[in-house]
């Protein structure tokens, strides 16, 4: 089908909100015959679609395929600026590299990247993300927050918030974070956050945002070895969900998220993030790049940093680490 008339078609379908909408309306708004549009609903249906026909009501989308592109996310999204600029590709290596060249190029605000299938997708330390085709989200978001550079950790405790809400919102599942950016379900691992940032002096320039979820896999979609520690919302939730519905309602979170914190600093932020949090007054063992620090975790500081009580009284400030919560 011509890509614009698809678009049309589909814009039409998703304005009217799971209404019908009658082939003479639909022959309207498209600006091709009937006969057209009966064919075009063929095309959608060949494509994986689902949709009702009714007489005399006419047609509605009862079901999506879960394809991501840049269509299916743009179509129904309410945010402002985040999304507003989409770049998607079917593979990519990383969608964090990706975005850092969008970020020389002088990319806007609100950028995202959006790929099917990541190669060499990225964890923190060089650690890698599996992201294989068809069942997850590898995204990253371009930001350009005017912040000092200490700040920004504060921006992946948001992020995670966003994602812990979207997930709320889509499903009934009620997942937890573990600091500073894993998310969990029953104790597994559906979210993993990179937070990559540009700077001159102590200044911020651009902030690149890089969540992973995993959405549609099955258990044995894992390699063995992350079959112990990961999950996904299917897995959770015994169904598929529509990938690009959740694209949609990330973006909105974090973009209402960011914009508070923007106008009123991380305080709001904070307060939601303890909310969510597992790790918090329990006895834990971050492990640093400098060796490991044993204590309870008492809280965040202001800026985002975990605060670490160890046995001999005193506050240790931990800025990026691993942590392991004792039983
Ligand atoms: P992390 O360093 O906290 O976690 C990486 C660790 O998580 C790996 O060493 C492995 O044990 C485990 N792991 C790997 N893949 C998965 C998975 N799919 N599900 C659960 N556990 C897994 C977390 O780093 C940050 C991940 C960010 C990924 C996104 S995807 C979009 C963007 N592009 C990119 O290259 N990275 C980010």
């Amino acid at each position: 089908m011509q890509s614009e008339l698809r678009t049309k078609l589909l814009k039409a379908f998703s304005e009217a909100n799971g209404e019908f909408l009658s082939g003479q309306k639909l022959s309207e708004h498209i600006g091709c015959s009937r006969t057209a549009v009966w064919k075009h609903i063929e095309e959608l249906r060949k494509e994986g679609y689902e949709l009702e026909a009714v007489r005399r009501l006419g047609y509605r989308i009862t079901k999506k395929p879960d394809k991501i592109s840049e269509n299916e996310i743009q179509l129904g999204l309410k945010t402002k600026m985040m999304g507003r600029h989409i770049h998607f590709e079917q593979t990519v290596t990383s969608t964090q590299k990706i975005a850092q060249t969008l970020v020389t190029e002088g990319a806007l605000e609100g950028t995202i990247v959006v790929a099917d299938q990541q190669t060499h997708g990225r964890g923190r330390m060089s650690r890698a993300w599996y992201s294989p085709s068809g069942t997850g989200i590898w995204m990253s978001m371009i930001i350009r927050p005017n912040i000092p550079i200490q700040s920004t950790p504060q921006l992946t405790l948001l992020t995670a918030v966003a994602v812990v809400q979207a997930i709320e919102e889509e499903t009934s599942l009620i997942p937890e974070i573990k600091w500073p950016n894993d998310i969990l379900i029953n104790g597994k691992k559906v979210v993993g956050i990179l937070t990559e940032i540009q700077a001159e002096a102590d200044q911020v320039h651009s902030v690149i945002i890089g969540p992973g979820i995993n959405v549609n896999q099955k258990l044995e979609d894992f390699p063995e070895e992350l079959q112990k520690i990961a999950t996904s919302i299917r897995i959770e939730t015994g169904k598929k969900w529509e990938r690009s519905l959740f694209i949609q309602t990330i973006l909105l979170k974090f973009e209402r998220l960011y914009f508070l914190y923007l106008a009123e600093g991380f305080r709001p932020v904070k307060l939601l993030w303890e909310s969510y949090a597992i790790s918090l007054n329990k006895d834990i063992v971050a492990r640093t790049l400098n060796g490991s620090v044993e204590g309870k975790a008492i809280g965040i500081n202001d800026q985002g940093v975990l605060l670490i009580e160890t046995s001999d009284g005193s506050i240790k400030e931990i800025y990026s680490a691993d942590i392991d919560i004792k039983k």
